[in-house]
């Protein structure tokens, strides 16, 4: 079981992550799924539901609930890094990588970021290179299961290498632009790109 063997000590297993390059600086291992989100937790409703691609596209394209599914999906296991410190290693997602998303779309080439748009509102921001990456996906499975509705169900990005709140949940479009957006906590004093191994994690400017 390695770094998930929980006969081991916390500080066993730390110690074994971080010689692996897995722990990046100021965060500590968890077995619980912290759920950290701003305002209430939209509803799902299925027949209501839909997902939305616009921007520097040559196919603006909107999916309702049934037809996404059926879209081809990859599994990965990967360690997710919140930046309130917590690191959860081993997790597995099931998802359509969002690289594919871009081709059906026909995503131009000028396209430089991608902007996350959620049920009420919330908003964030990646470089289109990290979102080309074959770990990022529109996720609606953990652990074998559909997404519980705290984590993002029905549908949440997920952009592994950043820290979590790079990945949106209850997303419901993606927006392919030129500029960059900064988002709802990029606004408010996070960094713009959030590399955990590079502890990015605020940013000079917003109220932190
Ligand atoms: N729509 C939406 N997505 C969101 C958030 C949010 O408040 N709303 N919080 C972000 C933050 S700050 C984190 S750390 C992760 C938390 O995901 P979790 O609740 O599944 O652990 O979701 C991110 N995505
Ligand atoms: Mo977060």
């Amino acid at each position: 079981m390695g770094v998930l063997d929980t006969r081991k000590t916390r500080r066993e297993r730390e110690d074994e992550l971080r010689k692996q390059g897995r722990l990046p600086a100021g965060q500590s291992l968890t077995d619980e799924f912290p759920v950290l989100t701003y305002g209430p937790t939209p509803r799902f409703n299925p027949a209501a539901w839909d997902l939305r691609l616009f921007g520097t596209i040559t196919h603006e394209l909107r999916w309702d609930w049934e037809t996404f599914q059926q879209l081809p999906t990859v599994q990965i296991t990967t360690d997710i890094h919140c930046v309130t410190r917590w690191s959860k290693f081993d997790t597995v997602w099931e998802g359509v990588q969002f690289k594919h998303i871009a081709e059906l779309a026909g995503m131009k080439p000028e396209t430089k970021h991608i902007i996350a748009h959620c049920d009420y509102g919330y908003t964030t921001n990646v470089p289109v290179e990290d979102m080309l990456r074959d770990n990022v996906l529109l996720a609606y499975k953990f652990d074998g299961q559909p997404l519980d509705p705290e984590h993002g169900g029905p549908l949440r990005t997920l952009v592994p290498h950043l820290y979590f709140w790079k990945s949106a949940k209850f997303v419901r479009a993606l927006e392919f632009s030129v500029e960059d957006k900064p988002g709802f906590w990029e606004v408010n004093g996070y960094h713009n790109y959030g590399d955990p191994f590079k502890e990015e994690r605020y940013s000079r400017r917003g109220f932190f």
